[in-house]
């Protein structure tokens, strides 16, 4: 029996296997158990010898039990620690990193150009009143130019701003000229988007005011804008253009010179010399506030301008309405990259 036993604990495979060798042979009704419980019906004389010999049996099945116990143990915990372990020389694994989004990239390069020229960069209101969105800017509320920019109304009877221009008015209520400021910053309109029209886009507007500011100092400012963004042969066009906030006013265009062989004229955006009606309102609204009118008779220019169509063709973006979708695959592209 011993030598049986000792054959099945060494042959257990598991902790519960060796129990129910251990069970059988030495538990409470086990087979040794058993033999101890014949003693009583042998003649006294060899009781003494034969439970001794039981006796040694139970013990040495317990050694081996044991033993065989902790050997199984140990292989468990090796197995589990296997498992576990951790190959440092493996390389890691990737953390998903973001990245500026096109738009935000050509906001950099822009305003990094205005900048060198000594433009402080601004942001402002999304949420506008109808006095700086359009009246200010010399648009009255039976004036056909607000049917070129839908609004979105709010129940408050305030609106989304349709442009970056109100920050004109805002800027010079609080600054006295001379000033150079650009804007940066999103703008909605309620209008049917297709691939070159969205309903939220964002706009750079600039504002420069002084003495004797004259449309050549326009030119030669969104010139340079043009060259700092396509080399120094970049070309710029001028059209004459009507917007109510100036006079004269124009649209530009820059020439696109690419190496996709994509080269065309690129509408960028509206300019003009500040209409006087704009000075005056600017004056009104600062006295008004107990501030001194500053404004009238200075010359100044401003400008608004859609990055967007500037993304567009320098990242090969076919459709606006990719910027915004939320498309990992699109924007994914700009992933990890930080310039
Ligand atoms: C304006 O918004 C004027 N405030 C610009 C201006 C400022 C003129 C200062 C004079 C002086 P306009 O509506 O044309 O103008 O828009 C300017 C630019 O914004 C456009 O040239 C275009 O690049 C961009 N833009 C206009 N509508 C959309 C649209 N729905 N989706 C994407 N870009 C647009």
């Amino acid at each position: 029996m011993q030598t049986q036993a000792l054959q099945e604990i060494a042959a257990a495979p598991d902790g519960e296997a060796l129990q129910a060798v251990k069970t059988r042979y030495v538990g409470k009704s086990g087979l040794v158990t058993k033999e101890l419980g014949t003693l009583g019906k042998l003649p006294p004389e060899e009781r003494k010898a034969r439970g001794a010999e039981i006796n040694a049996v139970r013990a040495a099945l317990e050694t081996a039990l044991n033993e065989r116990e902790a050997v199984l143990k140990q292989a468990a915990l090796d197995a589990k620690l296997a498992s576990e372990a951790i190959d440092v020389t493996l390389p890691g694994l990737p953390l998903p990193a973001g990245g500026l989004h096109p738009i935000n990239r050509v906001y950099d390069d822009l305003t990094a150009i205005y900048e060198r020229m000594g433009y402080a960069v601004i942001e402002g209101p999304e949420v506008e009143d109808e006095h700086h969105n359009f009246e200010a800017l010399n648009v009255p509320w039976y004036h056909p130019a607000r049917d070129l920019q839908d609004t979105f109304w709010l129940d408050d009877g305030r609106l989304l701003r349709t442009h970056t221009s109100p920050m004109q008015i805002r800027y010079m209520v609080a600054h006295e000229p001379a000033l150079k400021v650009v804007v940066r910053g999103k703008v909605y309109r309620y209008e049917a988007t297709d691939a070159t029209h969205e309903a939220m886009f964002h706009q750079l507007e600039g504002l420069v005011v002084g003495d004797g500011i004259s449309m050549t100092d326009l030119k030669g400012t969104i010139a340079e804008m043009a060259r700092g963004l396509y080399g120094p042969t970049a070309k710029v066009r001028f059209q004459p253009s009507y917007y109510p906030f100036v006079e004269p006013g124009a649209d530009f265009a820059v020439w696109w010179d690419n190496p996709r062989g994509e080269s065309k004229w690129l509408e960028l955006g509206g300019c003009g010399m500040i209409h006087p009606n704009v000075f005056k309102a600017v004056d009104d609204l600062r006295e008004a506030e107990g501030r001194e009118r500053v404004y009238e008779g200075k010359t100044g220019f401003a400008f608004g301008l859609g990055p967007e169509r500037i993304a567009m063709l320098k990242y090969g973006i076919p459709d606006i309405r990719y910027f915004y979708a939320n498309d990992p695959k699109v924007i994914g592209q700009f992933r990890g990259e930080l310039g």
